[in-house]
């Protein structure tokens, strides 16, 4: 199965699953997700920062980090993608859009004026559950019932910026100083994994072939030395 159809199936159970003809999320492999919605690639991994030298507060492995440190965490986020062979470095946090002078802060829940609101309500599905958290998505791993940053602090500027729980869709503006955690995207694909040419299949089949031929023709000689070695002690 080549990377296309593995994507394809990927969306095809999201669509499954949630029921919208939104939910395009996209396994580009290497640890990237891209989110046909947003135009955006997220990190698979959704507390890359735990345990980073950024990851401050209580505990320094539990990826929950102050928004200062969580801006800094995703600027000077450097990761590489082994099936490109390619090392990005374009992160950053996700952001709000609306922000008061274009139509309004949000709170609480059912909010899509964000990135992580769009992914949790239009593209996933989800309901805004204030009671109890939903399990985690498959396609990303390590999500908590825990809050996200945004890189879009609260205006007029009080110390405080905007925090979504992927766990249940709810959004607010916290303290700055408080430990959340920090998820990076970036804007855009990544290139796609160039498939097999018809000439390229031509050539591996022929190795292949190759490969069996050698092979077989081993097998056949120590069968025949086996066989001569049998009659030998038959002799
Ligand atoms: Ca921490």
């Amino acid at each position: 199965m080549n990377i296309r159809n593995l994507s394809g199936l990927v969306a095809a159970a999201f669509l499954s699953a949630s029921g919208s003809v939104h939910a395009m999320l996209f396994d580009r492999g290497g640890g990237l997700i891209y989110d046909d919605a947003l135009n955006v690639t997220w990190l698979q991994d959704t507390i890359y920062g735990a345990g980073s030298l950024y990851d401050d507060g209580h505990a320094s492995y539990d990826g929950a980090m102050t928004w200062e440190n969580a801006m800094a965490w995703a600027t000077n986020l450097t990761y590489f993608d082994s099936i490109r062979n390619t090392t990005y470095t374009d992160w950053r946090l996700p952001r709000v859009w609306s922000a008061p002078w274009a139509g309004g802060n949000c709170y609480g829940y059912n909010c899509v004026n964000s990135e992580m609101g769009s992914l949790y309500y239009s593209t996933l599905g989800r309901p805004g559950n204030p009671e109890n958290p939903i399990p985690s998505p498959e396609l990303f791993v390590n999500f908590t019932n825990y809050g996200y940053w945004t890189s879009t602090t609260f205006w007029p500027p009080d110390g405080r910026s905007w925090v979504f729980t992927m766990a249940s869709g709810g959004q607010v503006a916290i303290d700055q100083d408080a430990g959340f955690l920090a998820w990076a995207v970036r804007d855009g694909d990544v290139a796609s994994v160039p498939e097999p040419t018809p000439i390229g299949l031509l050539f591996f089949s022929l190795g292949v072939l190759a490969v069996f031929t050698r092979q077989g023709g081993k097998y056949s000689r120590l069968r025949g030395k086996h066989q001569v070695s049998n009659a030998s002690v038959a002799a």
